[in-house]
């Protein structure tokens, strides 16, 4: 009965995302719903879209800063799967009509060149990396108002949308790198990698278990994004976004669409 429950639930925010068309938060009708329970409806809500061909290419963490807590009310760190179709390179055009109310913010990524093991230890987390990239995450809840309980923003893949890779680096130390997101030229966010768990390797080592924990290890090609640095920043067609890391490069997308 649960099984089905869920098994709508899925499809439900799956629909939301396909037609950019905004669903009632779930824990209105499902007021007990748990942490466990919102990471089954997740699993089911990615099985729909590995049925229709798309693939798994890693994980994101959310809610790794305080900036983000506070943005969006839900004090734990979170974890969502990322897909092939998210996925996008610097200077690329993302479609507004695609996305219900989406926002830009600011992270840093890993590519794996190992696997990890749940009990990996931070220094083994640290050879596993075979690059560090600029990102931009682009989040689009599928919730009416952007607004969520933690097992709401589970259910929905963690808001997961889109993201925008820059160039790979070599592996270096990311542990208190100057970070500014600008819209149009214009900085509207302004931070340092510190502010993502103190230390992104420290969200990668927790990205690590929790995927371990839910039977799908991380893989050599694994990407990884560690967590917004910064709030993140509502978008509008036509506006272009960057994100600069200290010593990581730069990386940047455009948002076509007309002003609706
Ligand atoms: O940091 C994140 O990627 C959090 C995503 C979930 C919360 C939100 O939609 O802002
Ligand atoms: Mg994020």
């Amino acid at each position: 009965m649960t099984h089905t429950r869920y098994s709508g639930y899925a499809r439900a925010l799956d629909t939301a995302a396909r037609t950019a068309t905004p669903i009632a938060q779930l824990t209105l009708t499902e007021p007990g719903l748990d942490r466990a329970g919102a990471l089954e409806i997740q699993r089911l809500l990615m099985e729909e879209r590995y049925m229709r061909g798309e693939r798994r290419i890693g994980l994101k963490l959310g809610l790794t800063s305080v900036a983000k807590m506070r943005q969006v009310g839900v004090n734990e760190v979170i974890w969502g799967r990322l897909t092939d179709a998210m996925l996008f390179h610097d200077a690329a055009e993302l479609a507004f009509s695609a996305y219900i109310h989406p926002r830009a913010e600011p992270e840093i990524a890993f590519i794996l060149k190992r696997s990890l093991p749940a009990d990996a230890s931070l220094s083994e987390t640290a050879l596993a990396i075979e690059a560090v990239l600029p990102a931009i995450e682009i989040i689009d809840s599928r919730y009416e108002n952007f607004v969520f309980s933690e097992a709401d923003v589970i259910a929905d893949n963690c808001s997961a949308a889109a993201v925008v890779l820059g160039n790979p680096v070599a592996p270096r130390d990311v542990g208190n790198l100057g970070m500014v997101m600008r819209l149009d030229g214009r900085v509207a966010q302004l931070g340092s990698s510190a502010a993502i768990l103190g230390h992104p390797l420290r969200a990668l080592l927790r990205a690590a278990r929790l995927a371990a924990d839910a039977g799908e290890p991380l893989q050599p090609g694994d990407i990884v994004l560690a967590g917004a640095a910064m709030a993140a920043e509502p978008l509008r067609p036509g506006a272009y976004v960057s994100v600069e890391v200290q010593d990581l490069g730069r990386v940047g997308f455009t948002v076509s669409g007309e002003t609706p």
